[in-house]
C-alpha cells in the first residue's frame, strides 16, 4: 500500500491523460451544452512564473468545473510570441529572436505538461507562426478595404531608448513608457493606424451589457479611457483667416465669458497663425513650441504648474456678442483633444482663469455660483478661485435667468440657428497606433510605389513572410531593419516591370491578441482566419481570466475588432468576453516578484518540491482569487497534508472493501447530509469565483469523513464511500492527480475530470425536525418544531417567544426556566 506519495501519483496519471486526451473539446454541434474558457495566453519571455501558476491554477479550475457539469469544453493555450521583449533579448545575447522565442516556448510548454491544465493541445498556436499572422495580414487588410486602417503624419509617442513609437495606452501615468521605463517625447512621423474612435459610442455603450459579468474596476477603466464628453462646438471666426476655427467646449452656456481663445502650440493652426504675426512673434513662438515638446501629456495636463503663453498677434470674434478677443498659444491646451482650440472662460474655468490671471485678461462672470446659504461666490478675478458650479445665466444676453442646464440647450439652439455651432461629443479615445518600427512582428502588407502611391498586397499571396534576421540590424536606430532587407522590400511587378517597396513597418503585438480567442477555433485551417460557423457555435468566449494589467488595452483592442468582424458579417456576436476574471498577483513578503530584487519563488522549484496539487490548493485555498497573493503567508506544506488526508479516505474505502455501487441510500444519515450540502453549495461557489470557500468546505468534509471513519459508522458504511466520490470528483479542480487516484482507489475509470457531478438530493438537505414541549409552572402550554440541532439557547428563545407561553405567562415574573434540548423547556413564574 503505502502512503500519499505526490510524485508516484503524477507519474501514474500524467501518461494516462495523455493517451486519452480528455480535454479535447468535441465539436460544439450542440449536443451538449458548450462552455468556452479562455485563459490570458503567456508571453515566452522565459520559464513560466509564479503568476503564471496563479492565472492558469483559476482559469483550468473553471474549465475542469464546467466539464464536471456535463459542458463541451473549449479551453485552449498558445502563446503570444511576437513582440519588443524578444527582440530586445536577442539583440542583448547576439541571438535570432526566432530561436530564443521558440526555446522559451518549449520551456513554458514543458513546465505546463507536469502542471497540467486541462489545455486542449490539439488547438495549440503560436503568433509568431506565418500560419498565425498570415491571418492578422488578412484582417489589416480588410480593414484597409474598410477605410478602418489608415496612414497619418502626426505627432506620436516615440520611446528613445527602444526607439520605436509607443500607443497612447503604452505610457504610463507619470509620462514614461511601459516597455523601457524612458521618458516618453514627441515625434511628428507617418504611421499606420486603426480607426477604433468610430467605435467609441458603441465601445462605451456595450461595456453596460458587461455589468456583473466583468470586475468593477475593469468597466470604469474602460469608460474613462474612451472618455466620452458632451457639448458643443462653436465657430469662431479669426480675423483674416478664412476659415472659421473650431473649438470644443462642455460649457456653451458661458459663451458670453469667452474673453480670450487658447490654442495648443504644436496645433497646425498655432503655426498658420504665428507665420502670419511679426518676426517678434514668430520668434517667441517658436521658441515656446520647442519648450512645449519636452513636455509630456501628463505635464501638460498638471494643473498647479504656472501657465506660460505666446500671444498670437491675432484676433477671433465671439459668435454670439461680435465681441474682438486675444487669440493665445499655451501648453495647456492640447493638440489632439477636441480641435486643440479653446474659448477661454476664466470666471468658471480654473485654468483659464490662472491664464487670465498670469497675462492680465478680463475676468467676465455669466453664471451667478451661489454658496449653500445662498450668498453669492467671491469674483473669481479677485478671489483666484474659478466659479464652476451651477447657477443662474447672468450678463449673457438670451440666457439670461436660465439655470446652466437649459443655458447650454439654449447656448446650442441659438448657435445651431445662426450655423456657427452644434451640439458634439468628443472622446478621449485616440486612434490605435499600430505600426512599429521594429523586426518581431508582423509585416504590413502594403507596398509602396516610387511616386507615393499604395497597394495592397493580394490576399491570395499572403503570408508576407518575415525575412530572415540573418544580417539585419535589429538595434532600434528609428527606422525599422526591415527597410534595410533590400531583397525582401523589393517588388517587381511581372508584367509592369514597375517596381514596389515593401512597408518595412510590422505591427503592434495586440493586434494578434485582439482576434487569438478566434483562431482557437480553426487552429490548423489553412483557407481562413477562422470558420464563421464555429464562431457561431463557440462564441463568444463565455469564461475569460488573466491579469488585470490588460484591463485597458488588450480587452478595448479585441472588444473593437470583435465589433469590426461583426460589422464585415464574420462574427453574429460583438462582444469576445462575456464573464472576465481578473486574478491578483503573488507577492513575496508584501512585493511583487523580480529577480532583482531576489525575492522570486521560482514556480519550478516550487513544482518540484511540492507537487502540482498541493502548488494549486495552496493558490486557490490562499483567498479570493482577485486578492494577491503574498506566498510568505501560505502554507505549501498545509495543502500537501491536507491532500494526504484526503487521500487516505479513499485509501480507507477501499481497504474496507465495500463494493462500487452499493446503495448509499443505507450510509449513515448524518455523513450523507454533510456530503449532501457540500454537493448542493459546491456549484454556486465555483460559478461565483469562490475557490477559497470550496477548499475549505472540502477540507471539513475530509475531516467529518476521518470522524466517521474512526469513531463512527466505519469505513466501510456506504456513506463514506459516498463522501470520498463526492470529495474526488469536486477535488479534481484543484487537485487533478490526486482525485485521479482516489477515483481509481474507489474502484472507478479515468478520469476523474469527465466524471459527472453526483447531484445533491434534496430529500437529504431538509434537516431533522425535533419537537420541543413547552411548560409553564408544570402545565404544558406550546409544542414547537424546531431543527434537530437546535442550542439551549435557541430553545428558551424560541419558548419565550411563543405567543401561548407569553398568554399564560401574563404579567408574572418568570423566576427560573430549565432547558434540556432536544425534548423540553419548563419555565417557573412567581
Ligand atoms: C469653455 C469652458 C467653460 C470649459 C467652462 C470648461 C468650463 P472635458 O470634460 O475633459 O471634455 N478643452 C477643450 N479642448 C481642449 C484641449 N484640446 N485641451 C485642453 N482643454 C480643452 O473638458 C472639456 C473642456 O476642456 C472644454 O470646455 C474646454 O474648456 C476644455 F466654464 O470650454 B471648456
Amino acid at each position: 500500500a503505502g502512503g500519499y506519495d505526490f510524485a508516484a501519483i503524477q507519474e501514474r496519471w500524467l501518461p494516462v491523460w495523455e493517451r486519452l486526451r480528455p480535454f479535447e473539446a468535441g465539436d460544439g454541434d450542440g449536443t451538449r451544452p458548450r462552455k468556452y474558457v479562455l485563459d490570458m495566453f503567456p508571453y515566452p519571455s522565459g520559464d513560466l512564473h509564479m503568476g503564471h501558476a496563479e492565472a492558469f491554477c483559476f482559469g483550468d479550475v473553471l474549465a475542469r468545473y464546467w466539464r464536471g457539469r456535463g459542458y463541451d469544453v473549449l479551453h485552449p493555450i498558445g502563446w503570444d510570441s511576437f513582440g519588443l521583449p524578444a527582440e530586445n533579448a536577442a539583440i542583448k545575447r547576439g541571438v535570432d529572436p526566432r530561436e530564443w522565442t521558440y526555446a522559451n516556448i518549449a520551456q513554458q510548454k514543458a513546465s505546463f505538461r507536469l502542471y497540467a491544465p486541462s489545455f486542449d493541445w490539439s488547438r495549440v498556436l503560436h503568433t509568431s507562426d506565418p500560419e498565425y499572422y498570415r491571418w492578422n495580414q488578412w484582417l489589416f487588410l480588410k480593414m484597409y478595404e474598410k477605410g478602418l486602417a489608415y496612414r497619418k503624419a502626426s505627432w506620436v509617442n516615440w520611446d528613445p531608448v527602444d526607439q520605436t513609437v509607443l500607443a497612447n495606452e503604452q505610457v504610463l501615468p507619470d509620462g514614461t513608457s511601459e516597455r523601457s521605463g524612458a521618458m516618453v517625447v514627441k515625434k511628428k512621423l507617418t504611421q499606420w493606424y486603426f480607426r477604433i474612435t468610430d467605435y467609441a459610442d458603441r465601445l462605451l455603450d456595450d461595456l453596460d451589457r458587461l455589468e456583473g459579468q466583468w470586475p468593477a474596476k475593469v468597466l470604469n477603466m474602460q469608460r474613462n479611457w474612451i472618455g466620452r464628453s458632451r457639448g458643443a462646438e462653436v465657430e469662431f471666426e479669426i480675423e483674416g483667416r478664412e476659415e472659421k476655427v473650431p473649438v470644443f467646449t462642455t460649457r456653451p452656456d458661458t459663451l458670453h465669458g469667452a474673453t480670450f481663445m487658447v490654442v495648443a502650440p504644436d496645433s497646425d493652426l498655432a503655426a498658420e497663425l504665428a507665420a502670419g504675426a511679426s518676426a517678434d512673434v514668430r520668434m517667441q513662438f517658436q521658441a515656446y513650441l520647442e519648450q512645449t515638446q519636452k513636455q509630456t501629456e501628463i505635464e501638460r495636463q498638471n494643473a498647479d504648474r504656472e501657465k506660460t503663453g505666446v500671444f498670437l498677434d491675432h484676433f477671433a470674434v465671439n459668435p454670439v456678442n461680435g465681441e474682438r478677443i486675444p487669440v493665445w498659444a499655451s501648453d495647456y491646451v492640447l493638440a489632439d483633444y477636441g480641435h486643440g482650440a479653446i474659448m477661454a472662460v476664466p470666471a468658471h474655468d480654473q485654468r483659464d482663469l490662472d491664464f487670465a490671471r498670469r497675462f492680465e485678461l478680463p475676468v467676465r462672470v455669466v453664471v451667478d455660483v451661489r454658496d449653500a446659504d445662498g450668498e453669492r461666490l467671491p469674483d473669481p478675478a479677485e478671489s483666484g478661485v474659478a466659479t464652476a458650479g451651477d447657477g443662474v445665466l447672468i450678463n449673457s444676453g438670451e440666457l439670461d435667468g436660465l439655470d446652466k442646464a437649459a443655458a447650454i440647450a439654449k447656448a446650442i439652439e441659438v448657435l445651431e440657428a445662426r450655423g456657427t455651432g452644434r451640439a458634439a461629443t468628443t472622446y478621449r479615445l485616440r486612434d490605435w497606433l499600430i505600426s512599429r518600427q521594429r523586426y518581431w512582428g508582423t509585416p504590413i502588407p502594403i507596398l509602396h510605389g516610387a511616386d507615393g502611391s499604395m497597394i495592397p498586397v493580394a490576399q491570395s499571396a499572403l503570408p508576407v513572410e518575415l525575412p530572415a534576421s540573418e544580417g539585419l540590424d535589429l538595434k532600434p536606430k528609428g527606422s525599422s531593419p526591415l527597410g534595410a532587407a533590400t531583397e525582401w522590400a523589393t517588388v517587381v511587378d511581372p508584367e509592369s516591370g514597375e517596381t514596389w517597396t515593401r512597408d518595412p513597418d510590422t505591427m503592434d503585438t495586440f493586434v494578434d491578441s485582439s482576434w487569438y480567442y478566434l483562431r482557437f477555433l480553426s487552429a490548423t485551417d489553412d483557407t481562413q482566419a477562422f470558420d464563421p460557423e464555429l464562431a457561431r457555435r463557440w462564441g463568444p468566449v463565455d469564461q475569460y481570466a488573466g491579469g488585470v494589467e490588460h484591463a485597458i488595452l488588450h480587452l478595448l483592442y479585441s472588444r473593437f475588432v470583435t465589433k469590426v468582424l461583426h460589422d464585415l458579417g464574420y462574427l453574429d456576436f460583438e462582444e469576445p468576453f462575456t464573464a472576465l476574471l481578473n486574478q491578483g498577483m503573488v507577492l513575496q513578503d508584501g512585493a511583487k516578484m523580480s529577480k532583482s530584487k531576489g525575492n522570486l519563488v521560482e514556480f519550478a522549484s516550487e513544482l518540484q518540491e511540492h507537487g502540482a496539487d498541493a502548488l494549486r490548493v495552496t493558490l486557490a485555498f490562499a483567498g479570493p482569487p482577485e486578492d494577491d497573493i503574498d506566498w510568505a503567508d501560505v502554507s505549501v506544506q498545509g495543502s500537501a497534508k491536507f491532500l494526504a488526508r484526503a487521500w487516505r479516505v479513499a485509501d480507507d474505502v477501499e481497504h474496507a472493501g465495500a463494493p462500487v455501487g452499493s446503495g448509499f441510500a443505507d450510509g449513515d444519515r448524518e455523513l450523507r447530509a454533510h456530503t449532501h450540502h457540500l454537493l448542493a453549495d459546491a456549484p454556486g461557489l465555483v460559478e461565483a469565483y469562490k475557490f477559497n470557500v470550496v477548499v475549505a468546505r472540502l477540507m471539513d468534509q475530509v475531516n467529518v469523513t476521518r470522524k466517521a471513519i474512526d469513531s463512527g459508522c466505519g469505513a466501510a458504511d456506504p456513506a463514506v464511500r459516498e463522501s470520498a466520490e463526492a470529495i474526488a470528483v469536486i477535488l479534481s479542480l484543484f487537485a487533478p492527480y490526486a482525485a485521479e487516484d482516489m477515483w481509481a482507489k474507489l474502484g472507478h475509470e479515468p478520469t476523474v475530470a469527465l466524471a459527472e457531478w453526483p447531484a445533491a438530493d434534496p430529500a437529504l438537505l431538509v434537516e431533522e425536525e425535533i419537537t420541543l414541549v413547552v411548560q409553564v409552572d408544570g402545565k404544558v402550554r406550546d409544542r414547537l418544531a424546531l431543527p434537530a440541532s437546535v442550542t439551549a439557547e435557541e430553545a428558551e428563545a424560541a419558548a419565550r417567544a411563543s405567543e401561548a407561553v407569553q398568554r399564560s405567562v401574563g404579567e408574572r415574573e418568570i423566576v427560573n426556566v430549565v432547558v434540556r434540548v432536544p425534548k423540553i423547556v419548563s419555565i417557573v413564574t412567581r
